[in-house]
């Protein structure tokens, strides 16, 4: 055969939710004979993402890595993932002999979307190819993508007056769903890189999302319908659900689980970024114990987890520690997720709705209970609810907005774990999203075709 085997490589951004489906795509293109080689931006935020970029690589020797010193940064931010951004802004020009110098020579880029503006310049400067890796939903993708044109002073005049955003191709979306310094006049650093990124990444050579056809199928079509949402735009490409892999399990035995019925256990965590306030986490643990329901909570109240230090007892106090024993169990800040949506007895995720959380429980058919606490989240939610993996109490609001009490937790846990339509639905979901990335599904023809012409 005249073809050569494609050379890609990634580049991640920072945190869990970023750093995950990079993982998964460099294990799925690994599989289909690509060579891959893995930019490590270091030093990792967290302990997580050093410990899973370490698992791949036992996992798939074959696969390269090159770490990308950052360089350290005048004005550290009290955020340490956007910090992160940052230093890989700053550090950008270092990348450009780091790829140059690889061997075989590159065949493509592929980089997250929170990287275009930074990456495109320097991949374009040595004429390689550039992809993106959208990491949210493709609902999400058409909101990012009109947003400069909403950004446009005349167009946040208007919006001023109304409580929807409305731009043409662009499906109506609740200003409430979108985190508010996007909505804002004047600039804010957010605002700022989301027109930055979102008109590199329009110009980029391909979208790829880590979604699929039955999932999202109206933004789908919406993206890929020409000059439906901007005049010029590169195909989008559905590669998902991006499937978990077997080197992601913990050797841990969640032997806890073992002991519970089939799809009894509520699954309880909001995502690697969002740390709770104190009182929410207690109000949280007492709505558990009230709902009556078996549950697996991963507590945090640190954005960081090297930062955490303090024990259980001391987050939730001991009184509530030892009422929550009988029925549940409680874990700090991290368990593996993988290894909890696969388990036979979780039977329900009371979830923030990260994206990948949402496409993990859509490939494992558990439901959800949905609670957006920032960023994409509420977009996602959405998406969850209409397609019927799960249900949304939007009256809930999110970021420090409210405190949800006990007994509505209580109450809408005891709803999602009694509803067995819903049940029912989940496990059709997952059947599809299996479907769809088996042979002769839609993500797999979508990604077989990639890597074709990468090799050309
Ligand atoms: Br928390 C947690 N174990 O305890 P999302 C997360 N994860 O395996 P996020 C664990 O990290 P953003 C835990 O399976 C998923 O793959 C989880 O990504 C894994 O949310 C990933 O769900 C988290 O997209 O990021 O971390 O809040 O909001 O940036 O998408």
């Amino acid at each position: 055969s005249d073809r050569k085997l494609a050379h890609v490589a990634l580049l991640p951004s920072a945190g869990m939710g970023h750093l995950t489906p990079f993982l998964r795509l460099a294990a799925s293109l690994t599989l289909q004979n690509v060579q891959v080689t893995f930019i490590i931006p270091h030093p990792t935020v967290s302990l997580s993402e050093s410990q899973a970029l370490s698992q791949l690589f036992a996992s798939f020797p074959q696969i390269k890595h090159q770490q990308f010193h950052l360089l350290p940064l005048d004005n550290p931010s009290d955020d340490p993932f956007f910090e992160h951004f940052q230093l890989i802004k700053n550090s950008s020009r270092l990348l450009s002999p780091l790829l140059s110098a690889l061997n075989p020579p590159l065949s493509v880029f592929i980089t997250d979307m929170s990287l275009a503006s930074t990456v495109t310049p320097i991949t374009e400067a040595i004429s390689l190819p550039n992809y993106v890796l959208f990491t949210s939903s493709a609902k999400m993708l058409t909101f990012f993508l009109c947003y400069p044109t909403l950004a446009d002073s005349k167009a946040m005049d208007e919006l001023d007056e109304m409580d929807v955003i409305k731009i043409r191709g662009l499906e109506l979306m609740p200003k409430s769903w979108i985190p508010p310094p996007l909505l804002k006049k004047g600039n804010n650093i957010l605002k700022t890189s989301f027109i930055e990124d979102s008109r590199k990444v329009a110009e980029s050579s391909g979208i790829l999302v880590n979604t699929f056809e039955s999932f999202e199928q109206e933004s789908l079509r919406k993206l890929n319908d020409c000059q439906l949402l901007l005049e010029r735009l590169p195909s989008v490409v559905a590669i998902g659900p991006l499937p978990p892999c077997d080197f992601e399990k913990s050797q841990l035995q969640l032997t806890w689980l073992d002991d519970q019925p089939a799809g009894s256990v509520v699954y309880v965590s909001f995502g690697s970024r969002t740390a709770l306030s104190r009182d929410q986490v207690r109000e949280l643990g007492e709505g558990l114990v009230r709902s009556g329901s078996r549950f697996i909570w991963v507590v945090k109240d640190k954005k960081v987890d090297r930062e955490d230090n303090e024990g259980l007892e001391g987050v939730i106090g001991d009184e509530l520690m030892e009422r929550m024993k009988e029925k549940g169990l409680v874990v700090r800040n991290w368990v593996n997720q993988e290894d909890v949506l696969s388990h036979p007895a979780v039977g329900g995720f009371f979830s923030h709705c990260g994206w990948n959380s949402v496409m993990e429980a859509a490939w494992h058919g558990v439901k959800i209970l949905a609670w957006p606490q920032h960023g994409d989240q509420k977009v996602n939610a959405d998406i969850v609810e209409r397609i019927g993996l799960g249900t949304w109490v939007k009256s809930w609001g999110w970021g420090e907005e409210m405190i949800v009490n006990r007994a509505e937790i209580a109450e809408k846990i005891g709803e999602i774990m009694g509803n067995e339509s819903l049940r029912i639905q989940a496990l059709g979901i997952k059947e599809e999203a299996r479907k769809t990335v088996g042979v002769g599904g839609c993500s797999n023809k979508g990604l077989s075709e990639l890597i074709n012409m990468w090799g050309k």
